[in-house]
């Protein structure tokens, strides 16, 4: 039974009109040395194609479903994963992203829940061996359910704590059991409403803690994939630990965890931090930390996390210039966390957004290969810092430079002759390219 009134989307080059058709995304063209699936990993998140209903902060949920008969039973969660799996399908998407909460039910009790996951599992595991669908990610919702509502593992209470822990333990163990490539862990809670009532101390004691019992669990179980941490600043806490990509290379550093821990940066989460998302990446790609990317984006006249599925070149042509840069996705991928608007009801919907988000992501990275090859910006970059490739430059990046050096060399040289950093030219330059 057909849930999405379509045909497997192709690709139809881009003179194409057929709004159910890709102009762009060409799985298996070869872009540098490997296909545009190979470069861009595409993955469809499960909690906004099967569990989003479209609500926003001032109205409930508009979206169709007619296979989801709105109940909590397992029947009904086995039910989505087929609705899911045609999905997938229909799109050409070979990986896909899970909270433990979205593909089955939270029941009235933990170990009720956990042989609710397993049955889930059980199928997904049997569809990714039909369709050689991948799990991208796992993770734990542990900001749902209202025992969280004062954090999970930053919860001032043990007792919330060590639910989560077994939460995330299980989570685990499920990402294992589907070959899942890593696991993320998005602190939504994990952060404060005010500091009156917080001992932000412990509570990132608390949460370092449970980061390293994750990692002993892991290899406990033999699940190697790496651990990423989301960014964040705000929404739904008033302040999120993992605010942005320095604060968590900070913390990953300061409690020992650099090792086993990655980013995963998602485009909305970089605006509301104020910063760009292009600089996320970047300060994550340097640390050798840039895991994988939720791909969205937000919008500049909405001040929350909209979500919205990407469709600007300007965007995806940066952010696959830092991903070609770092020499392209390991483990990670793009991770559509986007969902439709709420006028946007229909399942054929699901469709349009991602066929847009992949088509924009394909243009991304054919531009951004372009640019790259092109190499006008690289070498202007280059020649801007050349004055540190040789004499008194050289000597400050050798580390053997002092302050009496630079003394004696700007008495002997006088005023420096400063060069234009061509803003406007290169701006000029990338629109050459789009
Ligand atoms: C929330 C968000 C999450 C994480 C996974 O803003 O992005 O969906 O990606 O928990
Ligand atoms: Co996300």
């Amino acid at each position: 039974m057909s849930h999405f009134p379509c045909d497997k989307i192709a690709y139809e080059g881009s003179s194409s009109k057929n709004p159910l058709a890709f102009k762009h995304y060409n799985p298996e063209e070869i872009v540098g040395e490997k296909s545009m699936k190979e470069h861009l990993r595409f993955a469809a998140p499960y909690w906004h194609v099967m569990r989003n209903i479209l609500a926003d902060p001032f109205g409930g949920g508009t979206a169709q479903m007619p296979w989801d008969d709105g109940s909590d039973s397992v029947e009904n969660a086995l039910a989505r994963v087929d609705v899911f799996f045609e999905f997938l399908e229909k799109m050409g998407i070979e990986y896909y992203c899970w909270h433990d909460r979205d593909i089955a039910p939270e029941l009235n009790d933990l170990s009720a829940s956990n042989d609710a996951l397993d049955q889930v599992v059980a199928k997904l595991k049997s569809k990714q061996e039909e369709t050689g669908v991948k799990l991208l990610w796992g993770t734990a919702c542990l900001f749902a359910h209202a025992r969280y509502s004062q954090g999970a593992a930053t919860s001032p209470d043990a007792n919330v704590y060590a639910y989560a822990g077994a939460q995330v333990k299980k989570a685990l163990e499920a990402t294992k059991e589907l070959d899942g490539l890593g696991y993320t862990f998005w602190g939504g809670r994990e952060g404060y409403s005010t500091l009156l009532n917080t001992n932000m101390k412990r509570e990132l004691d608390h949460l370092a803690a449970f980061l390293h019992m994750a990692i002993e669990h892991a290899d406990k179980i033999g699940f190697d994939g790496p651990f990423y941490i989301e960014p964040k600043p705000r929404e739904p806490s008033t302040h999120q630990y993992d605010s942005d990509s320095a604060a968590c290379l900070n913390f990953l550093r300061e409690y020992g965890l650099m090792e086993r821990f990655s980013l995963n940066i998602e485009t909305n989460h970089a605006t509301l931090a104020g910063h760009t998302m292009e600089h996320e990446l970047t300060v994550a790609a340097n640390a050798g930390k840039l895991g994988s990317v939720d791909a969205n984006r937000g919008d500049t006249l909405i001040g929350w996390d909209t979500d919205q599925f990407p469709t600007d070149l300007y965007l995806t042509t940066q952010v696959m210039l830092v991903v070609l840069g770092m020499g392209g996705f390991t483990t990670g991928g793009l991770n559509f966390d986007a969902k439709r608007r709420r006028e946007s009801h229909e399942p054929i919907d699901l469709m349009h957004a991602h066929i847009g988000g992949m088509d924009t992501f394909a243009r991304g990275l054919k531009i951004a290969h372009a640019i790259r090859e092109d190499g006008r910006l690289a070498d202007f970059v280059d020649q801007r810092y050349s004055s540190f490739d040789s004499g008194i430059g050289e000597k400050v990046e050798s580390g053997s430079c002092t302050f009496e050096d630079l003394e004696t060399y700007a008495l002997e040289n006088g005023e420096p002759g400063l060069a234009s950093g061509r803003q406007e030219m290169l701006e000029n330059l990338i629109n050459e390219f789009i």
